[in-house]
Order: structure tokens, then sequence, then C-alpha cells
């Protein structure tokens, strides 16, 4: 049976899931937007176990520990800064989401969250940037058996507007 995918609005770092997804940027070592509100939550071990995973490039994930949150773990992954969508922004975005994905597969994960990733800081359009991730959930969900839950997460009114109609109602 393929997974299910819920929608909520509110903040990632509340969420009793088994591994949330982190908007970072590719040192990993922390930011603004949601990463900083990861890494708050978290405390500081979380920064101190990103310190020993080399950075990440934008499309690819690698997982910590989830420390002080709800979460087991936390899936860091680097979505593309938007720069009018000729630079493969969107090849990127669809890798974000499938690594996330399959790390949280192979991590075991029955329940993960992802926020709209690259659309605060990094630019992205959000009208464009959700059709995309809901594609590139849906696809997974559809042929693996994990996670079994997926939860895409907006921060606020507008974003959930837009996963509510391209999840269809
Ligand atoms: N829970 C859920 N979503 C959130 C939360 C939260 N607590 N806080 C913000 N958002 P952004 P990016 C939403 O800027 O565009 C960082 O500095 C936010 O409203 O966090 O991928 C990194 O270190 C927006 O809808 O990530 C990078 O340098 C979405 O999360 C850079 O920002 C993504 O916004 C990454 O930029």
């Amino acid at each position: 049976m393929a997974g299910s995918i819920d929608l909520v609005l509110g903040d990632i770092t509340t969420l009793e899931v088994d591994a949330i997804v982190n908007a970072a940027n590719p040192s990993l070592l922390g930011g603004g937007g949601v990463d900083g509100a990861i890494h708050r939550a978290a405390g500081p071990e979380l920064l101190q176990e990103c310190r020993f995973l080399g950075g990440c490039e934008p499309g690819e994930a690698k997982h910590t520990q989830g420390y002080r949150l709800p979460a087991r773990w936390v899936i860091h992954t680097v979505g593309p800064i938007w720069h009018g969508g000729r630079r493969g922004e969107e090849e990127t975005l669809r890798d974000c989401y499938r690594h996330s994905l399959l790390l949280a597969e192979e991590l075991g994960a029955t329940s993960v969250a992802f926020p709209s990733i690259s659309t605060g800081v990094y630019g992205y359009p959000v009208e464009r940037a959700v059709p995309v991730a809901v594609q590139e959930v849906r696809r997974h969900v559809e042929q693996a058996t994990l996670p079994q839950r997926v939860v895409l997460v907006a921060f606020d009114e507008r974003t959930h507007e837009a996963y509510r109609d391209a999840l269809g109602g």
C-alpha cells in the first residue's frame, strides 16, 4: 500500500516524526530560516556532529542525530539558490527530495517531515517549488515501503495554500 502524504501548517521542529529534513547550506554549519530553528531546538551537539560531515553539495543529503528534537534524525539537504530557473534549479530541487527520501528509507524512518526547501532565503518561487516537491514525494511513496508517512510542512499561509492546490484539495 502506498504511504500517506500529510500537510501541516507550523513549526517543523515540534513534530513527532522519525526524521525531519533541514534546508541547509553547503557548509552544514547552520544559518537562518528553518536551519537556524532546527539548530536552536536540537542544541549545540547538532553543530558538533555537523562539523564532521564535511559539508554537502546542492541536491545531496546527509544525516545526523536529532538530539533534543522529538525527531530521532535530521536529514540535511542543500537546495538550489534561485537564479531565474535556467541553471538547473528544478533538477537540483528534485534531487533534494529524492535523496532525502532515499536516505530516510535507508535509515528505516517510518515518518519524515520536509520544510519547503529553497523557498525562503534561497528565493525559489513557492508556486514553482511546491509542485516539484509533491511530484517527487508522490513518486517515492508510490514505489517504496518507507517512509510510510511524509509530512509537508508549510510555515506560512501562502505556502500552505500552494501545497493544498498541488495535493488537489
Ligand atoms: N518550520 C518549518 N518551516 C520553516 C521554519 C520552521 N521552523 N522556519 C522557516 N521555515 P529557508 P532556504 C520555512 O530560508 O530557502 C539558511 O540560512 C520558510 O518559511 O529556511 O532553503 C540556510 O543555512 C520557507 O518556507 O531555507 C541556507 O543558507 C522554508 O522554510 C538558506 O537559509 C525554507 O526557507 C537556505 O534557504
